[in-house]
């Protein structure tokens, strides 16, 4: 996703594979998926068409649009802030990481790298405060921490920054090894094979999908699709060898490092799916990652780092505006 900038960048991660409903790959998925569901997504989108683009962050409470700093640890759980901002959830902690352990997140709400990082930090139970960036206009914390691609999400650890979402759930997993479970098996071989996994899942799925952005031809396109779903498919196959008799998470007995990254994109896979209509997920052709994704969401600690679906969809309509993109209905 790095080609993507600001906020164009942030509206097309969430969007995902929006675009390719522009051509006619997208057209042939909606075929090929059915009636029900486009009605499905048509309604989901409501009044997309020819809605203006606005600013991502539009419509949430301007005064406390997002709970930042001390005020997101000082927020009580299940208060007013937590109704105003859709990452307040995970601003309020659960045990603490202890003294100078103090630990800060910087992200963008509706980013599927920063689930990741939120839903590691929720499943050990860690207190955590959040600083939401503004990719538009980074600020100073952001560009000293991560200088080199100036990306979120940023984990700060006693003011000691760690980059990329994947290397910084493995580096939770190592910092805090008492705190709840363990994402990496303590078996050598089984550890590299679920980070190949979680490599594959950023190198293969996410730039399958990427590439479908970055075409308009109608093949390039229709092949970012299939290279997309090919790449779902390997990691179905990934799933049934990872998962033990119980196939319940790509970790075997528990939630691990592979669920936790593939996790983060579930809210861009439903957005896309109602969206657009491309399931990357599939009960028919993937079953048991959809069964998985069914799971994951119904997680405490998935609902806490997950951003609203409905925010999410917003964000996909400004989008298909600002691309002019036609829904099937107003074809
Ligand atoms: N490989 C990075 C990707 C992070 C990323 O692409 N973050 C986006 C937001 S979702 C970003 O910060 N974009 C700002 C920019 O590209 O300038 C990771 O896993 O953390």
């Amino acid at each position: 996703m790095q080609m993507l900038g600001s906020g164009w960048r942030r509206s097309k991660e969430v969007l995902g594979a929006g675009e390719a409903v522009g051509g006619a790959a997208g057209q042939r998925h909606r075929r090929a998926q059915g009636e029900p569901f486009r009605r499905q997504a048509v309604a989901a989108l409501g009044a997309w068409k020819g809605g203006a683009a606005a600013p991502l962050d539009a419509g949430a409470p301007p005064s406390r649009r997002w709970l930042q700093g001390k005020e997101a640890q000082a927020a009580p759980s299940g208060g007013e802030g937590r109704k105003a901002n859709p990452r307040s959830t995970h601003s309020i902690s659960m045990a603490t990481a202890g003294s100078g352990d103090e630990l800060k997140v910087l992200g963008a709400w509706a980013s599927p790298f920063l689930v990741r990082v939120l839903f590691a930090l929720q499943l050990k139970g860690l207190r955590y405060e959040y600083v939401e960036v503004d990719l538009k206009e980074k600020n100073e914390l952001l560009l000293a921490s991560n200088p080199v691609h100036k990306k979120i999400p940023v984990l700060l650890h006693a003011g000691k920054p760690v980059c990329e979402s994947q290397l910084i759930v493995q580096y939770i997993d190592e910092a805090f090894p008492a705190s709840g479970p363990s994402f990496l098996p303590a078996d050598t071989h089984a550890r590299a094979v679920a980070r190949f996994w979680g490599a594959y899942v950023d190198d293969k799925l996410l730039s399958s999908w990427k590439g479908i952005f970055a075409t308009k031809d109608e093949e390039e396109n229709a092949e970012a699709v299939r290279q997309t779903l090919a790449a779902a498919d390997a990691l179905e196959g990934a799933f049934r060898e990872c998962s033990g008799e119980k196939l319940e998470w790509f970790g075997g007995d528990g939630v691990g490092y592979v669920d936790i990254v593939l996790g983060g994109l579930v809210p861009s896979m439903n957005v896309l799916e109602l969206a657009v209509g491309i399931k990357v997920v599939d009960p028919d052709r993937t079953p048991l990652l959809a069964a998985w994704k069914d799971r994951f969401c119904a997680l405490d600690a998935a609902k806490a780092a997950m951003p609203p679906l409905d925010r999410l969809l917003e964000n996909a309509k400004k989008y298909l505006a600002e691309i002019s993109f036609k829904t099937p209905a107003s074809k």
